[in-house]
């Protein structure tokens, strides 16, 4: 995070307008003064951005698990920051569009190889948000709705979201004016307002505050209680978290050492710090499309939000609540046992997150039978589980051809009772399913086109899957794989167990 406040003191007008800060990497505290004032570290973040980090963070934290969660597609990041630099292709196709402002003028595939100002600028505010023209967002710094950024700031968080979920969409909201290194706090509560009610999953405020303000915290409590996930910098003052990194309801970022073993000299330490992500020498894309490697709590706050994205485009359903625990309970716990104030909960990780979010099976034969034991991700997740063996040698091709196939339902009867499950025919054969509050009693295997066999399971939920028959398969090598489901919708890849032999 660096400051977007210049060195010069705080002003008169300025007092009296609670400014606020991006970053504070040195603070000085000056008890003549109301308030604290800071000075910018803008020098040391610039001087900083050169020094290549020996790790790469996607590596620390495990981008790669999380890209087989999902890519972010359809998830909306609102990044309350300097806007992004719209120069550059990566960005202005990741813009978020407010759809109403553009439909009313032409559609969109009609505009989608047109110059989108050229359009849309038309004067009107033709979805009645308040806002002239938000077509990616808004300026409360100018009350425009010109997103670029001027600064970099806000490209370099930015840079690291896209590095995590290439497909989120990105709702730009600038609080500073033009190149301006400062801003309000009117600033902050209408972009939390705007990005709020015009649909964002998440916001991301690599900011801090000078002060607490009620303003902000009501602005934050309302996305909060709309199930929007506040992500915020815990500050870069190593004696006291920032504002609002100290509200309990947010998300609170600090940041660690490229490595992700200690907690970055700047990071502060305190009862709010929720989990911390590397905030040094991270690397990121500037204005005009350099590499930049950025420093503080302001990019590694970017880095939790793209691990929360990553979980709401696996499944938009998931309660904060349960992406809190995911990622809190899924960190890489380092200094004291459990949580500790330096580093809250651990380092954000990736794998971790995959393994709790994830559905996982393994299975085991011993002689006719096979033993299936599933781990299933907390219930708020899905609503079916599905099962289904596949021949060893098909998996590669099923996996390259992800499954399109119709969902309906299909009756069957068990032991006299009648019972009703989901069914998905495909190329590559039935798969089922069942309500997780269904029950299932046997293991009951049809054979099917291209070796693909469906199993009926026992204890739905508990997770143990016991006295399969193989009985009735050709003999070959099998693996068995695991999905979990929401309204017919895939909601994480399916994983499969080791293959083992009928
Ligand atoms: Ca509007
Ligand atoms: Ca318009
Ligand atoms: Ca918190
Ligand atoms: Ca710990």
């Amino acid at each position: 995070m660096k400051n977007i406040l210049t060195t010069k003191q705080v002003s008169f007008v300025f007092a009296f307008s609670l400014l606020n800060i991006f970053i504070t990497v040195f603070v000085l505290k000056i008890s003549s003064y109301a308030q604290s004032v800071y000075s910018s570290d803008w020098a040391f973040y610039l001087e900083n951005r050169s020094n290549k980090a020996a790790n790469s963070w996607s590596d620390v934290v495990g981008l790669s698990d999380l890209a087989i969660l999902s890519s972010g597609k359809g998830v909306i990041v609102a990044l309350i920051d300097s806007g992004v630099d719209t120069n550059n292709p990566i960005f202005a196709s990741a813009l978020w569009q407010n759809k109403s402002e553009l439909l009313n003028d032409k559609t969109l595939n009609e505009i989608s190889d047109e110059n989108f100002n050229g359009i849309d600028n038309d004067g009107v505010d033709n979805d009645s948000n308040g806002y002239i023209d938000d077509i990616h967002g808004w300026n409360f710094g100018d009350n425009s709705n010109s997103i670029t950024d001027q600064n970099g700031h806000g490209t370099n968080v930015a840079g690291i979201v896209l590095k995590s979920v290439p497909d989120a969409e990105l709702m730009i909201i600038k609080i500073n004016s033009g190149k301006s290194t400062t801003f309000y706090t009117d600033a902050v509560v209408n972009a939390i307002y705007y990005a709020v009610k015009n649909g964002a999953d998440i916001i991301n405020m690599s900011l801090s505050l000078a002060n607490d303000s009620n303003d902000v915290k009501t602005a934050i409590l309302y996305a909060i209680k709309n199930e929007v996930i506040v992500v915020s910098a815990a500050g870069n003052s190593p004696y006291s978290i920032s504002f609002p990194g100290t509200m309990e309801e947010v998300v609170t970022v600090g940041a660690t050492n490229p490595e992700g073993t200690s907690i970055l000299w700047n990071s502060p330490i305190g009862d709010s710090i929720d989990i911390t992500a590397p905030g040094k020498s991270v690397e990121t894309i500037g204005i005009g499309g350099e590499t930049v490697f950025v420093t503080g709590t302001s990019f590694s706050t970017p880095v939790v939000s793209g691990a929360v994205a990553a979980l709401l485009g696996m499944n938009p359903n998931l309660k904060l609540t349960t992406i809190e625990n995911l990622i809190f309970s899924s960190a890489k716990d380092l200094g004291d046992n459990g949580r500790d104030d330096e580093f809250g909960w651990g380092v954000l990780s990736g794998s971790g997150i995959k393994r709790l979010a994830a559905p996982s099976i393994i299975a085991k034969k011993n002689l006719t039978k096979v033993e299936l034991s599933c781990y299933l991700p907390p219930t708020d997740y899905y609503t079916d589980v599905y099962i289904a063996l596949i021949k060893s040698s098909l998996l590669d091709e099923y996996k390259m051809n992800r499954y399109k196939g119709n969902a309906d339902t299909l009756q069957y009867s068990l032991n006299n009772k009648t019972y009703e499950s989901i069914w998905w025919l495909n190329s590559y054969g039935l798969w089922m399913g069942d309500s997780v509050n269904g029950v299932v009693s046997i293991a009951s295997l049809n054979l099917y086109n291209k070796g693909l066999s469906v199993l009926l399971f026992s204890d739905l939920g508990k997770g143990i899957w016991k006295n399969f028959s193989t009985s009735g398969f050709e003999s070959g090598s099998y693996n068995i794989g695991i999905a979990v489901m929401g309204n017919s919708k895939l909601l994480a890849p399916i994983f499969w167990s080791q293959s083992i032999l009928f």
